[in-house]
Formats: structure tokens, C-alpha cells, sequence
């Protein structure tokens, strides 16, 4: 299957941000990986502003259908205000202003009150995160949606790692976004995965001395 060239892009665009590393890296599941995807170094206007057109392009060339962003504090705050803006300016979206909406962490008992700020949670919401590791913070998202009357209708992330969820003497058949893609029922669409990064290094000969590391690294994790 060709990839598209967006997902390429973003793999480089990452690479040059030093938000995508090679070498020898402990993630938090204890396994030793040759990579690492650290998306809070997304920290410019200028780098903000290219991932959310990135984040746009994956979530329209999915044909996800949707009524409002979803972030999930802390993180994801900033990730579902900046997409928002690129999808208002993505010719694919027609001129459509999509809402969107974050929570606090902590209650506020003054003000405005509620965990909830931004527009109100209703129909199809697409939930915002930059990596999924365990699902935690998903599944405090569906929850929060639900609650609200509203249905989940995706999960956008920026790097899908592709790798089976589970401690090494039990390896899962699946990953974790497999996982929660089958427990909530909905797709998770991520702008690039292992496996683009995986072609770049085939394609790059910059980078061939990380290649054989990536590879044994998916042998032995990878779903
Ligand atoms: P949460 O959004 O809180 O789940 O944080 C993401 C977690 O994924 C953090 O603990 C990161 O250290 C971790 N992580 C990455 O951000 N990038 C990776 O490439 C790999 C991991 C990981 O530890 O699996």
C-alpha cells in the first residue's frame, strides 16, 4: 500500500523538531526502545502550528465523521485549540468551524464551575492525544464524553508506536491502540506509525546506522 506522502512529512517534520530520537530510550512499559516520540517538544508557534496541520490532515483524509475536538488536560489542551484552527483552514472542511472543548483537572467550586471549558460536548467528538501508552487517559475521555450525552467518535494521535501492550512473558496480540479501538468501539487514527518511520529509515541513508536496531525492535514487540 502506498503511504501517503503527509505521513512521510510528519516522520521528517518530527525528526528535524527533535521530537523524534533515535538511540536507547526506557518507555514506560520498561522496554528499552531505539526511539522515542516526545511531543511536548512541539513548543513553538511556528511547530504547533505545522502538527495541528498535520493533525487536520490525518482526521480529514479519514473520513471520520465528527461534530467537535475533545482534549484532554493537560496535553491535549493545546492539541485540540491549535487543531481546531487548522481544520477551520483546511480547504477539505468547506469553511466549517469546528467547536471544541477541554477539561480541568481539578473541580473549580467558584466561577464558572464544572472540569468542563470550551463549547458544549454533544454529538460525535473526536478525541485529541499526542501517543497512547496504556489508554488511561482515552478511557477518562470516553467517560467524560458519555456523560456529557455526547458519543465518541475517534481518537487522533500523532504516532501510532504499533507495538503489543503486556510485560515480556505475557506479550498481548494486541497494542494498545488496537485495544482501545476494539473496547470503546471506535477507530484511532494516527497521522503517521512505526511503520513510517520505519520506511524513512529505509529510504534515508542518513539514517541507516538506526535501522537494524528499529527492526529487532519490531521482531520482537510489534503487532
Ligand atoms: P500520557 O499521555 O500521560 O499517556 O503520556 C504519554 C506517555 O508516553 C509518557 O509517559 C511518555 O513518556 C510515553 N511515551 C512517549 O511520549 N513517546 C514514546 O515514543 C513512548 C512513550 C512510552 O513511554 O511508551
Amino acid at each position: 500500500m502506498i503511504q501517503p506522502s503527509y505521513r512521510t512529512d510528519f516522520v521528517r517534520f518530527s525528526l528535524e523538531q527533535g521530537v523524534l530520537k533515535f538511540g536507547q530510550f526506557k518507555v514506560k512499559s520498561g522496554r528499552i526502545s531505539p526511539y522515542f516520540f516526545n511531543a511536548g517538544l512541539f513548543n513553538t508557534g511556528l511547530s504547533v502550528g505545522s502538527l495541528a496541520q498535520f493533525y487536520a490532515q490525518a482526521l480529514v483524509a479519514s473520513d471520520v465523521g465528527f461534530d467537535m475536538l475533545f482534549g484532554p488536560a493537560y496535553k491535549g489542551i493545546p492539541l485540540a485549540t491549535a487543531t481546531a484552527v487548522a481544520l477551520a483552514n483546511h480547504p477539505g472542511m468547506g469553511g466549517r468551524d469546528v467547536p471544541f472543548a477541554f477539561n480541568r483537572k481539578e473541580v473549580k467550586d467558584h466561577g464558572e464551575g464544572g472540569i468542563l471549558v470550551g463549547a458544549p460536548l454533544q454529538g460525535k467528538v473526536v478525541i485529541i492525544d499526542d501517543v497512547i501508552t496504556a489508554g488511561t487517559s482515552v478511557r477518562e475521555s470516553v467517560e467524560i464524553i458519555r456523560k456529557a450525552g455526547a458519543q465518541p467518535a475517534a481518537v487522533l494521535i500523532a504516532l501510532d508506536r504499533m507495538e503489543r501492550a503486556g510485560p515480556d512473558d505475557a506479550l498481548s496480540a494486541h497494542s494498545a491502540v488496537q485495544d482501545v479501538a476494539r473496547t470503546y468501539g471506535i477507530p484511532v487514527v494516527s497521522i503517521a506509525s512505526l511503520t513510517d518511520i520505519m520506511a524513512l529509515l529505509e529510504n534515508d541513508s542518513r539514517l541507516a546506522e538506526h535501522r537494524d536496531a528499529v527492526t529487532a525492535y519490531r521482531a520482537r514487540y510489534g503487532v
